[in-house]
């Protein structure tokens, strides 16, 4: 899939709409969730054109992939829930229900999260 510069978080990397920022580092920017699922709820994503954890992997740099994982657990840790645990979660493409075309983990916490995920139908 090709990178859609018009999808929201590359307006918010832009500056055209805001965020609640949370962390930035060279290659990443970290801001709160508009519709947070958890008390915890911070979106990290990386500041170059990448449409997901496929695409990230696969294209960018070795410095961009060490800063990208890097910010996930300094977010974590900013945000005080590494001591009682917390979970990263990227959405990819269709199956994965990824709604915004800009690659993003999900970092959710401070609350006791439950199982991963539903048990599939089969
Ligand atoms: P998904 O692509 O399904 O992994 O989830 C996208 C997430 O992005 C969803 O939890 C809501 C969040 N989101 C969508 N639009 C905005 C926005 O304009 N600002 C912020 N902070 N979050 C957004």
């Amino acid at each position: 899939m090709a990178y859609d510069d018009d999808n929201i978080f590359a307006k918010i990397l832009r500056g055209e709409i805001p965020c609640d920022k949370v962390h930035e580092t060279e290659h990443s920017l970290a801001f709160r969730d508009i519709n947070p699922q958890t008390p915890v709820h911070v979106l990290v994503i990386p500041k170059g054109k990448y449409v997901s954890m496929d695409d990230f992997s696969a294209n960018a740099s070795d410095a961009e992939q060490a800063d990208f994982m890097r910010a996930v657990g300094a977010v974590a840790r900013m945000e005080g829930i590494v001591e009682n645990g917390y979970r990263v979660l990227s959405n990819i493409g269709r199956d994965g229900h990824q709604e915004v075309p800009h690659l993003h983990m999900h970092v959710f916490g401070g609350k006791n999260l439950g199982r991963m995920i539903k048990p599939i139908d089969k």
